[in-house]
């Protein structure tokens, strides 16, 4: 048998060689050396100014799933339409996405600090982790080594965001398009624990739900009639907003999970996720507590969906200005 020859062996390591090189990986601290300021600089601007402005940590952590969702981890939901280019930004979803300016700040400090180095998909995965530990949420890890990809485009954005009135099939196979399952699905819907809706994501669900004039019969009654008194007073708002966790809108807590088995879940995908009994099971068992099992579970899905078709070794670019393409 010559098939463990030595020169099979050579060729065999060689061709491992390629492979780990075509397919270079994320690692922990990938700027070490090349930038060693960098996660630095993103930290200290989330720790100095995230503070004043709490609500920013729900905007940039949905813009990082926005951007892990659609052509993966690459910046591209942060590129800004052109007149030949109809990017992420202008699909539906990304209307009501925030807080964009903030990543072109830290960007720019880190191009201060090193010119050309560290991707804006880098810096947009880093600042949702670093806003929401900021803010007293749970902290997960960020291998780097992204690359800003080349393509942003709003059909495939519109594509691949679930809408709010995805039903639980609808959720299960959108996450799983993107490597997900069904736990994954439960912790990090629990993100809507922090942040604010407009009416109009929802305003089906308290107006003519069925063409009857009716409401979701999936919604509690008395929260229903209460946004409709205080918070969405016509069929049509598309300005006002509500907290999705009224109360603690700004806290990383249980309290989705609990809202959801009141069914005051907002968003007809947070109802459908009670609609299945094992899913609910495990809702009723995260609500339970300890707060900590939903933090490190949630951490474990953040750093599953933020390694979602990333970009690494020479393909894409590193973008200088994340909003537009380098060339
Ligand atoms: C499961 C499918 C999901 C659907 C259908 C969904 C849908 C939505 C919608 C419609 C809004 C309100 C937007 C507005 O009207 O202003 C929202 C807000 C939000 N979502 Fe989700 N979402 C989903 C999953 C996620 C995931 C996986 C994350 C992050 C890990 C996330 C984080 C957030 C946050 C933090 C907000 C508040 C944003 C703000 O305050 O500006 N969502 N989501
Ligand atoms: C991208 O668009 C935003 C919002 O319209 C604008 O403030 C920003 O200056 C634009 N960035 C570039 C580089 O054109
Ligand atoms: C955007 O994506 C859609 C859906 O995949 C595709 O049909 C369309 O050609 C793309 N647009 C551009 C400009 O590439
Ligand atoms: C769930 O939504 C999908 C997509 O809108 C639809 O095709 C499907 O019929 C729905 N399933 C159920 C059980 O309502
Ligand atoms: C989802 O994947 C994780 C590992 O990433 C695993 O621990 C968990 O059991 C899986 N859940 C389901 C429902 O398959
Ligand atoms: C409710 O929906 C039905 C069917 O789409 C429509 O005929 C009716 O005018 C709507 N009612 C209101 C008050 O908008
Ligand atoms: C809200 O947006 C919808 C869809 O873009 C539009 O048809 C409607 O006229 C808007 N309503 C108001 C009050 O501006
Ligand atoms: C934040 C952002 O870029 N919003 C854009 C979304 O798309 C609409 C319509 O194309 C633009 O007017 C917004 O500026």
């Amino acid at each position: 048998m010559e098939i463990l020859s030595f020169k099979n062996l050579v060729f065999l390591a060689l061709l491992g060689f390629l492979i780990s090189f075509v397919e270079a990986d994320l690692k922990l601290g990938f700027y070490d050396k090349s930038c060693p300021k960098a996660e630095k600089i993103v930290f200290d601007y989330v720790k100095k100014h995230f503070p004043n402005a709490p609500a920013l940590a729900a905007p940039i952590l949905r813009m990082h799933f926005h951007d892990c969702f659609v052509r993966g981890c690459d910046a591209s939901v942060l590129i800004n339409s052109t007149s030949t280019n109809q990017a992420e930004k202008a699909a539906t979803p990304n209307l009501t996405l925030r807080g964009f300016g903030v990543i072109d700040i830290i960007k720019s400090l880190v191009e201060k600090e090193c010119p050309g180095v560290v991707s804006c998909a880098d810096i947009l995965a880093l600042t949702a982790r670093d806003a929401v530990a900021v803010a007293g949420g749970p902290f997960w890890h960020v291998p780097t080594g992204r690359r800003d990809g080349l393509i942003s485009n709003a059909t495939e954005a519109l594509n691949n965001i679930p809408p709010p009135t995805s039903n639980f099939t609808a959720l299960q196979k959108s996450f799983a398009n993107k490597g997900l399952n069904l736990t994954d699905l439960v912790l990090l819907s629990g993100a809507h624990t922090i942040g604010i809706s407009h009416c109009s994501s929802f305003s089906n669900r308290l107006y003519n739900f069925s063409g009857k004039g009716d409401e979701d019969p999936s919604l509690d009654k008395v929260y229903a009639s209460n946004l409709k008194k205080l918070k969405c007073k016509t069929p049509n708002d598309n300005t006002s907003t509500v907290e999705m966790d009224p109360g603690s809108f700004k806290t990383f807590d249980l309290d989705y999970y609990k809202l959801l088995l009141k069914r005051r879940g907002l968003f007809q995908s947070d109802a459908a996720l009670t609609t299945v009994s094992a899913i609910k099971a495990q809702i009723s068992k995260l609500a339970g507590g300890p707060l900590e099992v939903f933090f490190n579970a949630f951490a474990q899905s953040m750093e599953k969906m933020n390694k979602i078709e990333v970009k690494t070794g020479n393909v894409g670019e590193i973008r200088k200005n994340c909003a537009v393409f380098n060339s």
